[in-house]
């Protein structure tokens, strides 16, 4: 049975990618982070499943790492484990260094030196882009990142493609264009759009949605089918830097619009700037309105991938569209708020 360990097991793409590894009987060891809190929500399915085995660790503990990587000795790491949230880094630039640079660092270390057969994924992105160069942006695209993020990944980048250049490691990076699901952290823009509209349909949410820059444009998949990617990158026979998009952008106002008919809403905009406002046509009612607390001191304005060399060497391409999408997000969170709204009826009684 072939061995695969995931960083960031409890992530979005780490819940995908176990399902899928599981599904091809894998043995699936995944790295949880200790918390005072239950973290594990979006494994909670798998516990108990005889092929999942978790263990704390952290991407800051090399001692950790080495003694996972000695033992367990994994046909495949992906490493999925990161400060993820991009306005965040801006708040912990050190700390978004030292998990997302550093720790893939620590990381290929401990294969290097414990079990270098193993083939490595490295968890890189389109931030890279960031300022872009080309449109759309290919595995050739000049990078220039835009945020601690965006800087922090880029040196993920460069020493992942590092140990595959001087010590002959199989290691891949993924460059993943912006993947979402109904699993989708709740502070990323899609997912604060679909639970935010729905939360507001049914009245558990009273005021407007505050949104930040709604002009910025982003190409969006599904991050099941990204997922998919990341193990057909270790199945290839050699190891390559690959886009995963799906060659279209939308805006976040794109988004909202197409989100809000799900609530039966026409949105129209009115005023500029900091007093733009999302309107409910029929109704009147304000669905959004702008906070400046959600903009970033540098913004990546446009992501648009050419996946096309994934299409041809490995045989994938995106097939949910954005609408897909966005049908899946909102019939999942409309249904979360019905629940909650069901529960507030019932504590009110
Ligand atoms: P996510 O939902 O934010 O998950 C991040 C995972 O990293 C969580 O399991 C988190 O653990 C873990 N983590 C955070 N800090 C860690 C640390 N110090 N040590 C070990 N683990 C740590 O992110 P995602 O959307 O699944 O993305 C997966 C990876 O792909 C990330 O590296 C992300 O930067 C990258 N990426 C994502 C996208 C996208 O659009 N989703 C696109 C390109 C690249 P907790 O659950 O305990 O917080
Ligand atoms: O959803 P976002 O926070 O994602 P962002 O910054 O594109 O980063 C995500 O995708 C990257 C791949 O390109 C990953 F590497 C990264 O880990 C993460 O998964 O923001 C998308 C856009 C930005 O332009 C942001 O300024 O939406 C804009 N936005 C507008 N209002 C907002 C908001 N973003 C958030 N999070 N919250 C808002 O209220």
């Amino acid at each position: 049975m072939k061995k695969a360990l995931i960083t960031g097991i409890t992530g979005q793409d780490g819940s995908f990618l176990t399902e899928i590894l599981i599904a091809k009987g894998y043995e699936v060891h995944g790295i949880i982070r200790r918390a005072s809190n239950f973290n594990t929500d979006r494994i909670e399915h798998l516990m108990g499943n005889k092929q999942l085995r978790l263990h704390h660790g952290d991407l800051s503990d090399s001692a950790n790492l080495n003694k996972l990587i000695s033992t367990i000795k994994p046909d495949e790491v992906y490493n999925l484990g990161a400060q993820s949230h991009v306005a965040v880094s801006f708040e912990v630039p050190e700390y978004t260094a030292q998990v997302d640079a550093m720790g893939t660092l620590r990381i290929l270390d401990a294969v290097i030196n414990h079990y270098p057969e193993a083939r490595f994924y490295q968890a890189s992105t389109s931030e890279l882009y960031g300022l872009v160069q080309e449109i759309p942006q290919k595995e050739t695209t000049p990078f220039y990142p835009r945020s601690p993020y965006g800087v922090a990944k880029l040196y993920g980048f460069w020493i992942t493609k590092n140990f595959r250049e001087s010590y002959g490691l199989f290691a891949c990076n993924g460059i993943l264009f912006n993947h979402e699901s109904e699993r989708r952290g709740k502070t990323f823009v899609t997912r604060k759009v679909t639970v935010g509209l729905s939360e507001i349909l049914h009245g558990i949410k009273k005021e407007s949605l505050k949104m930040g820059n709604l002009d910025a444009k982003r190409d969006w998949g599904y991050a099941k089918e990204y997922c998919e990617a990341m193990w057909m990158m270790l199945q290839h026979s050699s190891a390559e830097d690959f886009v995963i998009a799906t060659g279209r952008t939308y805006t976040i106002r794109d988004f909202i619009e197409r989100s809000a008919r799900y609530c039966d809403w026409e949105i129209v905009w009115e005023g500029e700037g900091v007093n733009e406002k999302g309107i409910d046509k029929k109704s009147g009612r304000v669905i959004i309105e702008i906070d400046p607390r959600y903009f970033r001191p540098a913004e990546v304005e446009l992501l648009v991938g050419d996946a096309s060399k994934a299409k041809k060497e490995l045989g994938w391409e995106a097939k949910i569209d954005l609408d897909e999408l966005i049908d899946i997000m909102m019939k999942h969170d409309m249904k979360d708020a019905s629940y909650k709204k069901v529960l507030q009826l019932s504590d009110n009684s």
